[in-house]
């Protein structure tokens, strides 16, 4: 039986998107399949997770999946990311569990019957232990590592998936393990690691975009950029560290695909890698969030310029130490726009908002829709919007403290319920796009930053 009354009036949108485009949303293996042994697992038993949780069984992929897939096939969701988890494929190196990829057989083939269209992610941010400690992507034979693992993954699964994305966010990856500290292994303030890092994980794409071309010449690959919009908050001086910080940040994987090395300054640290230029037939974009920048002498660790979020600025819920990031339907749009210098199609694969009670979740929706509308108008070749994510699930470093979900899940129980978003995201799909009606409907509400209290 459906969820759903079947929808009472025909589409008669205004805002209307080109057939064919899709609506998906984005997962990641450890954040649901449950009972990982990763460096993730390790990082949460050593208790590194700010809320103190463990992962678990997550959303309890591993064992039913097809949960989950129902209620996006009730959704009407037509694509949906998600990502082959390294350390159940090869747990020890070199020893392929044939029983891991048959799981991910089953599942993609399980998308493929509810109408619906994987992208699998090759690496999100979880590497085996045996990889981790033998230095992880600061490792010579990295890249060729993965090369292997790509290659054995392609083996089983490249006839039913068509579209690839290699890396989630090197940025993030690098700028939090390196930089910041926050994700595994935890070093802080080694800017010339994290562009290491980012390089090797650029040689490792490059390869693994090769690997897959050979066997599969129509396939689509392409990466996971993570944007995020510094705004200047005024002066000169703010604009000018809010552009050094975006240079460091958003354009250092762009670079190294345009150019095959990063520019100056960053090149001043790093190796020219021209076997990667090139290597990309898509540009994947997760964009969240704005944050406000300010010259300040007393920032010496964020190159003295001052992140913050406004009080007034509309947020969903809070990080354990610090604010998530202001919740910004028009990132997409400066997004997009860096995108589009590739000249490559664009799919939106992440955004979304920690919002346990759907306070702003709604409006960041229809706002986003909209924002997608005009940028697909003004002629930018966006093929698809991800939105992260559809059940709440695992968020790394914060634990179970945030919820990204369209659908709420108690981890304990299992128990999954919808958010009111989830039936607008139902809604848009089904009209492939949004009435006049619809945006009026979605206003933000009078308190928008108030940080959920648990
Ligand atoms: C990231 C990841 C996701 C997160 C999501 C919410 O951007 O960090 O790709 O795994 O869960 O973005 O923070």
């Amino acid at each position: 039986m459906s969820l759903f009354d079947q929808s009472k009036s025909p589409p008669g949108d205004d805002l209307q998107f080109p057939s064919g485009f899709l609506w998906g949303v984005a997962t990641a293996a450890h954040q649901v399949e449950g009972n990982n042994e990763n460096q993730w697992t390790a990082w949460e038993r050593a208790g590194k997770i700010k809320s103190g949780d463990l992962c678990g069984a997550a959303c309890d992929w591993w064992n039913n999946a097809e949960c989950d897939f129902d209620l996006a096939q009730e959704l009407k969701i037509n694509a949906l990311r998600l990502s082959v988890e390294w350390s159940r494929v090869e747990p020890e190196q070199g020893r392929f569990d044939a029983t891991a990829l048959a799981r991910y057989r089953q599942m993609l083939q399980g998308l493929h019957r509810r109408g619906i269209e994987p992208f699998v992610c090759l690496h999100h941010f979880s590497n085996p232990l045996w990889f981790e400690q033998q230095g992880g992507f600061l490792n010579p034979e990295a890249p060729s590592r993965f090369q292997q693992f790509t290659e054995r993954v392609v083996a089983v699964l490249g006839d039913l998936c068509n579209r690839w994305v290699t890396f989630n966010e090197p940025n993030v990856y690098a700028t939090l393990g390196y930089v910041t500290g926050e994700f595994p292994p935890g070093r802080k303030g080694e800017v010339g690691t994290a562009l290491k890092v980012m390089t090797a994980m650029a040689r490792a794409h490059a390869l693994a975009y090769r690997t897959i071309h050979e066997s599969h010449s129509q396939a689509e690959v392409g990466w996971a950029q993570h944007y995020v919009v510094f705004q200047p908050v005024g002066g000169v001086l703010d604009g000018w560290i809010a552009g050094i910080q975006s240079q460091i940040f958003n354009e250092g994987f762009f670079q190294l695909l345009e150019n095959g090395r990063f520019s100056f300054p960053l090149s001043l640290g790093a190796q020219a890698v021209p076997e990667v230029r090139g290597a990309c037939d898509f540009v994947g974009l997760n964009v969240y969030s704005r944050f406000h920048v300010t010259f300040d002498l007393k920032s010496a660790g964020q190159l003295f310029g001052r992140v913050f979020v406004p009080d007034e600025a509309p947020q969903g819920d809070c990080g354990m130490e610090k604010p998530f990031g202001e919740a910004f339907p028009g990132g997409i749009r400066n997004a997009v726009k860096r995108a589009s210098r590739m000249e490559k199609p664009i799919y939106i694969l992440e955004n979304g908002v920690p919002d346990a009670k759907d306070r702003v979740r709604p409006w960041l929706i229809v706002n986003v829709v909209q924002e997608m509308y005009k940028l697909i108008q003004e002629g930018q070749p966006i093929r698809g919007y991800f939105h992260w994510t559809l059940t709440d699930n695992f968020e790394w470093a914060e634990g179970w403290n945030l919820r990204f979900g369209l659908v709420a899940l108690d981890p304990v129980t299992q128990k999954r319920t919808l958010r009111p978003s989830a039936y607008l995201y139902r809604e848009i799909i089904h009209r492939n796009g949004l009435s006049k009606e619809m945006i009026g409907q979605y206003p933000l509400p009078n308190s928008v930053s108030a940080p959920w209290q648990p």
